[in-house]
């Protein structure tokens, strides 16, 4: 906390302000020009405009929308939550590794059918979002994110934003660092396991010695994987470059270590780099091996190699964030108070081996305690947290190679306190070639007094920085459920969603299938198909009725419901819940869903509609009647 005589005439005592209010006066503070608090001497009326222009700055009125859409990686919750930004308002939840009461999402067959089979796991570990790219642009098609607990990808469609693909990545263990291919387009989403395993992982053998863990691409378009690499130490974050060649990862256990203090004792670790051109050309010569019963190709990208070079870094860094122009791969010290620039454009001559590891680094900044990740403006700046100074940092990168270089330039442009301990940071547009330079967002561990109290487990506190100007700004506090790892942000112009389903989307072909083989349009029927002890109930729906309002089953059957909406007006979702069954979904506009269970004891069941419809919603419902077998 900064102390007291640093405030001017903002001391806590002399306007009467509360701990809590005091924390907020350090970001107006920020909002009225003072470098840091240093300078800041405010009249009460100052500090009145202040707080009035950092409210219209991120005011939406009611009616109004949003410039940007911001995906917000739902951390251990295991969903993804799309949010407006400047307003931060939630706009929707998009529920990938976890079980979503609402939409049925892990009920569904379809979601089922996405998830694997009677899915295996009922969590995830969701930390980085990324939006698939055409020429270093997002494209606005797909959302990819990974799950570090259950070692997969997912892949999300932004038209309906529904998840449509999940793949587990096999022979490694927990997806942590992700990234996409930006150039040429999205062919690949690159993944890294985080920590290194026995192979084969059989049980005989427990030596971290023979362990280690591997870099992967997967294939955007199948969601297969296409290759993996072996490399030494383990991986962290990662990001590729805007020339489609290289991908850098951060390694903070090049020890292999398996306790804290192990990770911690070289002096330096590493970021790998990835030649992609020279990977592509090792499968294809065949120069690969399979691990396991897995099919995937797998190569050896280990210290000898020439598919990777290994670059020295302080010691155990965390983020990787390729500059928006393309020049620079940065990686974060976390334990050192540096980042490591590395220049892209090296690459070629260090691969050739024409350049030594370390002519590739062509700035260290150092920037304060705990950087982890860094973003950009577009302008030339970077925007590095802080975790153990609790700040973001503004820093300008061509200074800073200038002071590399000898020459006396500060670099540090302006430091800003956020509350508490940022991990990621992102600014709009900046994974692209778009970067604009407007918002930043601070996505902080720990949220402490800055929201009422809600018993031990606290909310996150995702802030909103105006980074449009000279000064960083910060404008607004957003609590957030567990834990929004990494967001990405992206124009609403480049996102094209639809409003109703189209009779043929993918998402519910199997239903579509199934229906074909019983010899039913799903559009038109209310009927019922028996196989064996399988039912299958086919209904329509339009508000605020289900076209059929009574089936009957019996005892231990195996029923499956199909539910049709016809409705095609904007907005008019219906629900199906089947009371006592532990069955709920959602049905949209011109879509089809279908769930299946087992029918209860001999009786009645009442189904009803969960989304509100119609005025007469609550009378859109039905029954099963369940006889003895
Ligand atoms: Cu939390 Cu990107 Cu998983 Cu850093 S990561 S904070
Ligand atoms: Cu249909 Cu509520
Ligand atoms: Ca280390």
């Amino acid at each position: 906390m900064k102390k007291k005589e640093e405030l001017g005439n903002n001391a806590p005592e002399e306007s009467g302000l509360s701990r809590r209010k005091f924390l907020g006066a350090t970001a107006i503070a920020g909002a009225v020009g003072a470098t840091g608090l240093g300078g800041a001497v405010m009249t009460r009326e100052s500090w009145a405009a202040a707080v009035k222009d950092a409210q219209n700055k991120v005011h939406v009125a009611p009616g109004e929308l949003d410039e940007y859409y911001g995906f917000w990686s739902g951390g251990h919750q295991g969903e993804v939550r799309v949010l407006g930004v400047p307003s931060m308002r939630e706009l929707m939840r998009i529920p990938v590794f976890n079980v979503d009461s609402a939409t049925g999402w892990g009920i569904t067959n379809e979601s089922k059918e996405i998830l694997g089979g009677d899915r295996q796991y009922l969590n995830g570990d969701c930390h980085h979002p990324h939006i698939s790219m055409e020429d270093g642009r997002y494209d606005g098609k797909y959302l990819f994110i990974n799950d570090k607990a259950n070692s997969r990808i997912a892949r999300i469609r932004l038209d309906i934003m529904k998840t449509d693909k999940i793949t587990h990545i096999p022979n490694v263990q927990a997806i942590h660092g992700l990234r996409l291919q930006k150039v040429p387009r999205t062919k690949y989403v690159f993944c890294n396991a985080e920590f290194v395993i026995p192979h084969p992982n059989d049980g005989s053998d427990f030596s971290l010695k023979n362990s280690y863990t591997m870099f992967s691409a997967v294939d955007a378009d199948t969601m297969e994987v296409a290759w993996q690499v072996i490399v030494d130490g383990n991986l962290d974050n990662t990001d590729a470059d805007y020339t489609g060649k290289y991908v850098a990862s951060t390694c903070y256990n090049s020890e292999k270590a398996a306790e804290l203090a192990g990770t911690m004792r070289n002096d330096r670790d590493w970021v790998v780099v990835f030649n992609v051109e020279r990977i592509e050309a090792a499968i294809k010569a065949g120069n690969f091996k399979t691990i396991g019963d897995s099919e995937v190709p797998v190569v050896d990208g280990r210290s000898e190699s020439e598919l990777t070079r290994y670059i020295p870094v302080a010691k155990n860094p965390h983020g990787l964030n390729t500059s928006p122009d393309g020049k620079y791969f940065i990686a974060n010290g976390k334990l050192s108070p540096t980042c490591s620039v590395i220049q892209i454009d090296k690459l070629d001559d260090l691969f050739d081996n024409r350049i030594e590891l370390r002519e590739t680094i062509v700035a260290e900044p150092e920037l304060g305690l705990g950087p982890l990740h860094t973003t950009y403006d577009g302008r030339g700046n970077a925007y590095t947290t802080l975790f153990i100074d609790s700040q973001v940092v503004k820093w300008n990168v061509a200074d800073a190679i200038r002071h590399y270089n000898g020459e006396d330039v500060n670099y540090i442009r302006q430091k800003l306190d956020v509350h508490y301990q940022p991990g990621h940071n992102h600014a709009s547009l900046t994974e692209s070639r778009d970067a604009d330079g407007k918002w930043l967002v601070v996505l902080s561990k720990f949220s402490k007094d800055r929201f009422l109290p809600v018993g031990p487990l606290h909310p996150e506190n995702d802030q909103l920085i105006d980074i449009s100007g000279e000064e960083m700004k910060l404008v607004h506090d957003g609590p957030a459920f567990a834990e929004p790892h990494d967001c990405i942000l992206i124009r609403r112009d480049q996102i094209k969603t639809k409003k109703i389903y189209t009779r043929d989307d993918p998402f519910f072909a199997s239903a579509r299938a199934q229906a074909e083989k019983d010899g039913i349009t799903l559009e038109a029927a209310n009927e019922m198909v028996r196989d064996g002890n399988k039912v299958r109930v086919y209904m329509t729906s339009v508000a605020p009725q289900f076209g059929t309002t009574e089936f009957k089953v019996k005892e231990g059957d195996e029923v499956t419901v199909y539910v049709t909406n016809l409705d095609s007006i904007e907005d008019v979702s219906h629900g199906f819940v089947m009371v006592n069954h532990g069955v709920s979904m959602e049905i949209s506009p011109q879509q089809t869903s279908s769930v299946t269970f087992t029918a209860g004891k001999p009786g009645v069941y009442w189904y009803y509609c969960s989304w509100f419809c119609h005025a007469l919603h609550m009378e859109m419902g039905g029954r099963m009647l369940v006889e003895k077998a």
